[in-house]
């Protein structure tokens, strides 16, 4: 009788986690709670950091052969159209989306991988036909799943590489690494701490922009800007832009990251860095008008 009363006590998740701890069957019908994933089965572990070794491996073998990263579907690809799959034929479209390692970002137009000097020599793997997503589950179609059924994702060190829409994104782990990286989430499909997580390649050698801690702000607002090769400190010849305007308030230059306040004068546009010759990429910033009527409000303060 005491026991069943502090069951009784316990809220809903911890009686669910109680229930499983004694053995006891539990049925349920609607559940606000999601079912936990499975534990894995003795070996995925083990074979999934193989499985991310060997999709680096062959991605470095890649970049030896044509200069280039590509997605995580193309290494499976031939050079011959005689494929089961359109997906599985490397010049399929007419070409290859592919990442330059110069930039980290993907070549503004399509790579010719079938003649020198960018041949492609593949296939550099061969996946299973039950791993592969032929829809792509919301990344690539016919990229490879790893052992819970979520893709394996290639990271960038700008972030989340999208073959299927040739853009890097901020999805997941954003522009989290200095490196390559491929990335399982894992038993639980989701972003968490058992994400199982291999490293490889360098960081870009050209002056590129990652990523802006906000889309959008308001004059006098605080931005961090993160990216690569700004040069230590700015030196002479660099400057910070939004649209043609030079920042001057900036509070922190480093080789990664800067740290400016966005102007009074200044409008929406794209935030770029000129370091000498060089020319970043731009990423947009949208600058917010205050509503007239907040204005209104605080004269009632
Ligand atoms: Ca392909
Ligand atoms: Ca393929
Ligand atoms: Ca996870």
């Amino acid at each position: 009788m005491e026991k069943v009363h502090a069951i009784m006590r316990m809220n809903f998740r911890n009686m669910i986690v109680a229930l499983m701890l004694s053995g006891m069957p539990i049925v349920m019908g609607i559940s606000s709670e999601p079912a936990p994933p499975p534990p894995p089965r003795f070996g995925e572990i083990t074979a999934t950091l193989a499985e991310l070794q060997t999709l680096a491996d062959a991605m470095t073998v890649v970049y030896l052969d044509t200069g280039y990263y590509v997605s995580i579907e193309n290494l499976n690809d031939l050079l011959s159209n005689n494929t089961v799959y359109d997906f599985d034929n490397i010049n399929n479209g007419g070409g290859t989306w592919v990442i330059d390692p110069a930039t980290a970002l993907f070549k503004p137009q399509m790579a010719n991988l079938t003649v020198p000097p960018h041949l492609w020599q593949g296939p550099y793997v061969t996946y299973q036909d039950s791993r592969i997503s032929l829809t792509g589950s919301g990344y690539d179609r016919g990229t490879l799943l790893d052992f819970w059924g979520t893709p394996y994702y290639l990271f960038s060190p700008a972030g989340l590489v999208r073959t299927d829409q040739h853009v890097i994104t901020l999805e997941l782990y954003d522009d989290y690494f200095d490196s390559y990286a491929i990335v399982s989430l894992g038993p639980d499909g989701v972003m968490s701490s058992d994400d199982l997580i291999y490293t490889f390649g360098e960081p870009p050698t050209r002056l590129v922009l990652t990523s802006l801690s906000v889309q959008s702000a308001y004059r006098g607002d605080t931005v961090r800007l993160r990216g690569y090769n700004f040069g230590a400190g700015g030196s002479g010849n660099s400057r910070l832009l939004l649209g043609a305007m030079t920042i001057n308030a900036i509070s922190s230059w480093s080789d990664r990251q800067i740290e400016f306040t966005v102007p009074s004068g200044a409008a929406s546009g794209n935030v770029s860095v000129e370091k000498g010759q060089e020319v970043s990429n731009g990423l947009p910033l949208t600058i917010l008008e205050h509503p007239s009527a907040a204005a209104h409000w605080l004269l009632y303060e």
